[in-house]
């Protein structure tokens, strides 16, 4: 009940960050974009990991507050970003099913000017246990705008290959927990491999998520895999406000 108040405080203050997790590609290692990430600037418990309040949030009808912010914040941090960035936000499977979701995008997107087709929408495959109308009416009106979806953590749920029957997924993301075992496990780097496989014949993109070491990135690129993110290439951070950026820019022509 505590954490309840104390999160509707932190949705009307300030309190509440957004990190960013570089997305690379991982033949030359450029940026592609980032990954939003939500964290919580506590006033007495600290900065606060998602996993600390989001269920909280979840159970006290706070998931659209918490998702509108989210998805204001990181279209108006990315607007500010140079042209070929794109952004990827977390989107709850409760928040995409509920009414207005496909408007709030839209109005995300309008507000901040960032161009529809520079916003990845991250889903896991729990939404497609939601699959509901309202779900796949969210999910249509989104994507005709050119918004993009990906499939987060795949593999780890039970309904992955439904989603991707059901669903316009662009993007899929291989777990971590795979990722982490692909180089020392043969059963699981052949495991990747038909991921790889499956992704390149249904042509969508595939991002490796948790590599934390050059092997992995390596084995990753070798079985083809164009993309990645983890520890390796850059952790979670804040990055500058658009007005600190700029200012940073004036300080140093100075
Ligand atoms: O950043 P971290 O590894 O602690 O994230 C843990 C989990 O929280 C991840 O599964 C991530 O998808 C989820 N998460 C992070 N930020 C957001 C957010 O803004 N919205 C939602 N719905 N989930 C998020
Ligand atoms: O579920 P989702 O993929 O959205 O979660 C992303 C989470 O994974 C973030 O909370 C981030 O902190 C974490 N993460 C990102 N890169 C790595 C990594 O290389 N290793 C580990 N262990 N966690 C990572
Ligand atoms: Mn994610
Ligand atoms: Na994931």
């Amino acid at each position: 009940l505590q954490l309840e108040t104390d999160l509707r405080r932190a949705l009307d203050g300030d309190e509440l960050r957004l990190f960013y997790q570089p997305i690379v590609s991982l033949a030359d290692e450029t940026l592609l974009g980032y990954e939003a990430l939500i964290r919580w600037q506590h006033p007495t418990r600290g900065l606060l990991p998602p996993g600390a309040f989001l269920d909280a949030a979840e159970n006290n009808r706070l998931t659209s507050r918490l998702g509108a912010w989210v998805l204001r914040q990181a279209c108006t941090d990315a607007a500010g970003w140079p042209a070929g960035l794109r952004v990827h936000v977390n989107v709850s499977a409760r928040h995409l099913a509920e009414e207005g979701f496909s408007d709030l995008v839209a109005a995300a997107l309008e507000e901040s000017g960032l161009p529809p087709g520079r916003l990845e929408l991250e889903i896991t495959e729990s939404t497609a246990l939601f699959a509901a109308e309202a779900t796949l009416q969210a999910v249509s009106e989104v994507t005709a705008r050119g918004v993009t979806l990906a499939l987060d953590d795949f593999g780890t749920g039970y309904s992955a290959i439904t989603a991707l029957h059901r669903l316009p997924i662009h993007t899929v993301k291989i777990d971590r927990s795979f990722v982490a075992d692909v180089v020392t496990r043969p059963s699981t780097a052949a495991l990747v491999q038909g991921l790889l496989q499956l992704g390149q014949g249904m042509g969508l993109q595939v991002i490796a998520e948790g590599i934390e070491d050059l092997e992995q990135a390596e084995w990753l690129r070798r079985h083809g895999c164009a993309m990645a993110q983890g520890y390796a290439f850059g952790r979670p951070a804040p990055l500058p406000s658009r007005a600190e950026a700029l200012m940073a820019e004036v300080l140093v022509e100075q």
